[in-house]
């Protein structure tokens, strides 16, 4: 197939010829070979959960309109959803809980090669959590404070304590829907009770439930990764860094680490600045060792090292086959079985590091919290060794600079400054219309998908229309490719209000806001902008969407759910929402879950008119705010003045 229907970006075009020539395949030749893909499973209309099944029914036809058991269409596809919801928010909160356990021993002193790196962010989490901090030191307050979070995962009673970040209306909402979340686990197993054979089989109380689930990802697990990652290892300030497989270099050692959890990466990226290995680096004939990321892993390094990345999901395969990479670690998530057949083709050693992570025919490397430095550093010199093994490279030139590393506290920082950090003069743009509202931008890429055209071309559309986009994930990567990241080049891009505002805080229109789990930032951020005052009691007023219109994940699901029920409208590509063979589960996700938490979903594989859905929502929004309405200009006599000055 054409390379240019594969990819917007021509580094990766570039590679997926080079690819073909040589008879290797990817991620996109395996989605040719699955055509045609099942109708019902796109629909999200089989059922395989117990062994009477699989069912499937026919939504079109006179075929069978339940399953064995009984279970409606309804229950069938509300019962899918539910469970993909559970599924994302297992991961990202296995993620958060693996990050809690280093946290805990770092503070123990049984994780020597961590320690906290933001002492004043976990004062503040600790005051957060009622956990003391006068005459103690950090390591007694992180110890506290890790076990809290550890707690927040299984604990037999209580709410998720990250909700009280949520304005109060929201938190009354989800009280009143009795949604709040509870602790993480019991809401991920309650959600594979329910969807089992025989138990809830009402699709809206399934429903409901795949909100609370979400929740527990959004204002729990998720947003406990990014607060305890960020007191681990430092929060990421706005920094600079290139974007693209040009990334690697044809006369150094290149490792590209790949997967999730900091804790791996961190290790590695500190493994490969040792005077020793470079050294060793040096005697084979290498100048140095180059660290690059694929993935969220790429995000969590550029934002606190500057470390350069590599590309997004669909570039994991691509990188090896530019034969220049002496190395792959990889941890959890989005990892592609298929990586061990490209490295096989070439001399990339790849190795996974987690136990629960590991991939038949590649070599394990258990990564522990006791001995990480000492597990990285043999993993950085195996991949020094392997430098001499190197054949021909064929590094596509490509590279985009990119500024990354945008938090709560950064945007405040650079709106007003350190000592007036605020979102007020955000909020008064917003308000004056100078910035019409906001977007987030996020998700993975799918071989379904155009490489990065959707992500990029909405981006696009809606800066050119005076909205601020914050983006996480692959989307951020693509945005990167396409330098949307670099202020100089997307403020050319932007509508004259929003680069106005920009150009005077130093800002580029579009904001790269971290990892997957980095979304929570997102939340943080949208409650303080309501705290700030003028848009709105709730996150439900702000002229807010959100979009994901290459998802590839079940975390992506949870990721929109749990937008959805903080109150945001979501959209994601019409192809890639696998939940639409019920006409009810429909009604209510596009339009009665609106009437219960104010954020509704939306389907459009259009990013033009994905654009054109969001800004009406972002105009209907600023029409309830009463912020679009032209006040008359009036000149107000003395007298007038004077009453004024006096009341
Ligand atoms: Fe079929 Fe019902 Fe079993 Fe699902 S739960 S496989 S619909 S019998
Ligand atoms: S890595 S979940 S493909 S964003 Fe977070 Fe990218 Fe999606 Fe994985």
């Amino acid at each position: 197939m054409d390379p240019t229907k594969r990819s917007s970006d021509k580094a990766a075009q570039d590679i997926i010829s080079h690819m073909g020539r040589l008879g290797q395949e990817n991620a996109w030749d395996r989605l040719d070979r699955q055509q045609p893909q099942c109708g019902f499973g796109r629909l999200g209309v089989c059922c395989r959960i117990c062994t009477m099944g699989p069912c499937r029914v026919d939504p079109f036809g006179d075929g069978p309109q339940v399953g064995v058991c009984g279970a409606d269409v309804d229950t069938i596809v509300a019962r899918n959803f539910l469970r993909a919801v559970a599924a994302g928010t297992s991961a990202h909160s296995d993620h958060a809980r693996s990050v809690a356990e280093v946290f805990v021993a770092a503070a123990k002193g049984h994780a020597p090669d961590y320690g906290i790196k933001d002492p004043a962010k976990l004062k503040k989490l600790a005051d957060e959590l009622g956990v003391e901090t006068e005459n103690r030191t950090s390591a007694e307050i992180a110890l506290e404070v890790g076990q809290i979070a550890l707690s927040e995962f299984g604990k037999s009673e209580g709410e998720q304590l990250m909700t009280r970040r949520a304005p109060a209306p929201r938190r009354a909402i989800w009280r009143k829907r009795g949604v709040t979340p509870r602790a993480i686990d019991r809401e991920v197993v309650e959600a594979l009770h329910r969807s089992t054979m025989g138990v809830d089989q009402d699709y809206g109380s399934l429903l409901t439930h795949a909100s609370r689930t979400a929740l527990a990802d959004g204002w729990g697990g998720a947003m406990l990764a990014s607060e305890l990652q960020d007191i681990l290892f430092g929060a990421p300030t706005p920094g600079r860094g290139d974007v693209n497989l040009g990334v690697l270099k044809s006369d150094e050692v290149n490792i590209i680490v790949h997967g999730h959890e900091p804790i791996l990466s961190e290790m590695v990226v500190a493994a490969a600045e040792d005077p020793e290995l470079l050294a060793r680096a040096k005697r084979t004939g290498a100048k140095g060792i180059n660290v690059a990321g694929i993935c969220c892993t790429a995000n969590e390094l550029m934002s606190r090292h500057g470390v350069p990345i590599a590309g997004n999901f669909l570039c994991q395969e691509l990188a090896i086959a530019t034969g220049a990479v002496e190395m792959m670690a990889v941890d959890v998530q989005c990892v592609m079985q298929g990586l061990a057949q490209i490295a096989s083709c070439y001399h990339t050693k790849l190795f996974t590091t987690t136990a629960k992570s590991r991939i038949p025919g590649v070599e394990h490397v258990p990564m522990s919290e006791g001995t990480a430095m000492k597990t990285a550093k043999e993993l950085v010199g195996r991949a020094v060794e392997n430098y001499k093994n190197r054949g021909p490279v064929n590094i596509p030139p490509s590279k985009e600079t990119a500024v990354i590393g945008f938090t709560n506290e950064s945007i405040k920082y650079m709106l007003g400054g350190k000592f007036r950090a605020s979102y007020r003069p955000l909020n008064d743009n917003i308000m004056n219309g100078r910035i019409r509202g906001l977007a987030a931008i996020v998700g993975c890429s799918n071989p379904k998908v155009e490489l990065d055209y959707t992500h990029t071309t909405l981006a696009r559309e809606l800066i050119r229309r005076d909205v601020l986009v914050l983006t996480t994930g692959c989307a951020t990567i693509a945005c990167g490719k396409q330098a949307l990241l670099n202020p100089r080049e997307a403020l050319e891009l932007a509508g004259s209000g929003l680069r106005e505002v920009c150009e005077a805080v130093g800002i580029a229109p579009v904001l790269a806001c971290g990892s997957c789990v980095d979304n929570t930032r997102m939340l943080v951020a949208g409650s303080e902008i309501v705290a700030e005052g003028g848009l709105g009691e709730d996150l439900s007023d702000l002229p807010l969407a959100g979009a994901c219109l290459e998802s590839i994940s079940e975390k992506a699901l949870a990721i929109g759910q749990y937008f959805v029920a903080s109150g945001v409208l979501v959209v994601f590509s019409k192809e890639l929402f696998p939940y639409l063979g019920s006409e009810k589960v429909r009604e209510y996700l596009f339009a009665g879950i609106e009437e219960d938490f104010g954020g509704r979903w939306a389907v459009e594989s259009d990013p033009v008119r994905a654009a054109e859905i969001m800004l009406a929502h972002i105009e209907r929004k600023r029409d309830a705010l009463g912020i679009n309405e032209r006040r008359e200009r009036k000149l107000y006599s003395m007298e007038e003045r004077r009453v004024l000055e006096v009341s």
